[in-house]
């Protein structure tokens, strides 16, 4: 049977709260009102993670998984949501699971509004980022540099999202970036089109810290931004 929701969750090295948190999250939407799967986006993880993720696939049948070698966020959430069968999708992070998040922003895209698209921003009004300050001002220096570069309107790229699914498959598809800058190029490109978009405010609280440091980071997502300014604002690539 295809289900409502498909929520796409990408992995890496994350063996310590893979287990714990899938089925947190099973339990959290045990008494929810939709159907769903959920798809474990795995690349490039060295350490249990393909063997806990496999055997959850075994033991939930809503729960799949599938693996590449090449560690690459962007590539796993974008396999995650062309594999998606749901009406809707939602885009989480193993740390974050968050429910809320799934209510507020299932509300929206079925209230009959036309919604198409909803990000959960960690800067949005009324929003609560626990991370360290150097990470908050790194959001917000992404943010700058996407309203300048690229034309991007609101206040969050990275993270949660939800949207339904057929409204969405052309943009992906239109995406070139890879890695992390893919979850940005996705908003912007969402916010040149004439679907609906909004953001809901969320309260994020990471059960770790990221695996990759925020720092070594940095060259990519420059080179990314230079290469969506050149694409977007002139049609060329390089
Ligand atoms: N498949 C895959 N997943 C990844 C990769 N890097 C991170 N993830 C997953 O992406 C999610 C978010 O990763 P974090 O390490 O928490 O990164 P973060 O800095 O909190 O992310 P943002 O601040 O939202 O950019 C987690 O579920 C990670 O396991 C990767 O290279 N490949
Ligand atoms: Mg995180």
């Amino acid at each position: 049977m295809t289900p409502t929701v498909s929520i796409v969750i990408p992995v890496y090295n994350e063996e310590s709260i893979l287990e714990a948190s899938i089925e947190e999250l099973i339990h959290k939407l045990e008494g929810l009102d939709f159907s769903y799967e959920i798809l474990i986006a795995e690349n490039g993880s060295k350490d249990r993670t393909i063997e806990l993720a496999e055997g959850l696939a075994a033991r939930y049948p809503q729960v799949s998984t599938f693996s590449a070698s090449e560690a690459n966020y962007g590539r796993a959430l974008r396999e995650g949501i062309l594999k998606a069968r749901g009406e809707y999708v939602i885009c989480d992070e193993i740390d974050l699971c968050d429910v809320d998040f799934y209510r507020l922003a299932l509300g929206a895209l079925r209230s009959g509004t036309g919604v198409d698209f909803v990000v959960g921003s960690k800067q949005a009004r009324g929003a609560h980022d626990n991370r360290p300050i150097y990470r908050r001002a790194a959001t917000r220096v992404l943010n700058g540099m996407l309203r300048i570069a690229v034309g991007f309107r609101g206040t969050d790229t990275h993270g949660l999202k939800a949207f339904r699914r057929e409204a969405l498959l052309d943009v992906v598809n239109e995406c070139v970036v890879d890695r992390d800058m893919f979850a940005s190029e996705l908003v912007v490109r969402v916010h040149r089109t004439d679907l609906r978009w909004l953001e809901v405010p969320i309260d994020l609280e990471e059960k770790r810290p990221p695996s990759v440091h925020l720092f070594k980071r940095v060259p990519h997502v420059l080179k990314s931004i230079a290469r969506l300014t050149l694409i977007i604002r002139a049609g060329r690539d390089f």
